[in-house]
């Protein structure tokens, strides 16, 4: 399940060899990625190695507010006829996105069950944790040596965060690429998800052919201008929400706005670093229509996921408390919602249905 502490690298390395041998060598892998800079950076890693080692690999990104385990992407999936499927940065649950295709789960996020028949290699509760595309770089070193794509592992590293965790891969492709280049790069990549249309595809296609972060802070070309057309329209929307007053009940504060866009995040980031004492709840009502996406962090150092535990109201699902101690948050239908905030004693964070 969590790869092995004393030896994470040829764990994950050794993982894939055991994946790779239920699948036969003409039959298409599925590479299912989330739409972040390390979820992508996960796919591209392991699409090219696969791809250069002969196999037939086809990338998989989910859309706005969708996981694999709905219908319409494992429809998706089922399309490109797959004898094996990889599910990178997409969360570690017990249940199967395809029933009986052999399957390998490269994830950090803290698992919510074990899933049966699959290679799982997780990096959840690591010390340092490695992010997806660390784990996937380390993975693909079982079909020959990836150094040409480090850059790749670099911008997961860097897109969740773990610049400081002191991991000698990132080291060494900033020594090679540039530590600006990379951060730029993830800054860019990370761009589109956040906008109302979420299209990863130019994010993708520019991880998929680029030799390096440059290719995309210094490429030209339609993939590159939608990136920077991305950031811009993020920018302004950020800029609308910061306006927005906290409201306070307790030790939580509630910042409650509408937007397309994915900025519930770094709007609940912003505020982390100005009410140190507080769980910051930024909560977006315009995201997805009839529901409340939300962001939950915190300085105080609590475990989020256990205050989200504590507080969770019925009738939330899947889509509620996931991801990691110091960063969750969730979605719920605007009912739900309503009955959540009264509980905080937030009533006036209600949404209108
Ligand atoms: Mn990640």
């Amino acid at each position: 399940m969590t790869l092995n502490p004393a030896d994470p690298r040829t764990a994950a390395a050794s993982g894939m060899a055991r994946f790779l041998g239920r699948i036969a060598p003409d039959e298409t892998i599925a590479v299912a990625a989330h739409f972040d800079a390390d979820g992508l950076a996960a796919a591209a890693i392991l699409t090219r190695a696969l791809r250069t080692a002969g196999r037939t690999a086809e990338p998989v990104i989910v859309g706005k507010a969708q996981t694999p385990w709905d219908e319409d992407f494992a429809g998706r999936l089922r399309g490109l006829n797959p004898g094996g499927l990889i599910l990178a940065d997409l969360g570690t649950r017990a249940e199967p996105v395809l029933a009986g295709t052999p399957t390998l789960i490269v994830d950090h996020h803290r698992p919510t069950g074990t899933p049966p028949d699959a290679v799982t290699l997780s990096g959840h509760a690591l010390d340092p944790e490695p992010t997806s595309a660390l784990i996937a770089w380390w993975a693909t070193t079982a079909l020959g040596d990836q150094s040409d794509l480090l850059w790749l592992a670099a911008l997961g590293l860097i897109g969740d965060m773990a610049e400081a965790a002191g991991f000698p891969e990132l080291a060494e492709a900033q020594s090679r690429w540039g530590k600006t280049a990379l951060r730029d790069a993830v800054s860019l990549v990370n761009a589109p998800r956040r906008t109302a249309a979420a299209d990863a595809g130019p994010a993708l296609r520019l991880l998929l052919a680029g030799d390096g972060p440059k290719a995309i802070t210094r490429g030209e070309g339609p993939d590159v201008q939608a990136l920077a057309a991305a950031k811009a329209e993020v920018r302004d929307a950020v800029e609308a929400a910061r306006r927005v007053p906290p409201r306070i009940a307790g030790d939580v504060a509630l910042l409650l706005f509408s937007s397309p866009c994915q900025i519930h995040p770094l709007i609940a980031q912003q505020w982390r670093g100005r009410l140190r004492d507080k769980i910051v709840i930024a909560a977006n009502s315009g995201y997805r229509p009839g529901w409340v996406h939300f962001a939950t962090r915190s300085a105080t150092g609590r475990d989020l996921l256990a205050f989200l535990a504590e507080h969770r109201p019925d009738g939330a699902d899947g889509r509620y408390g996931n991801g990691h101690a110091q960063a969750t948050g969730g979605a719920l239908p605007v009912e739900i919602w309503n009955r959540f905030v009264t509980g905080l004693g937030i009533v006036e964070a209600q949404v209108a249905p």
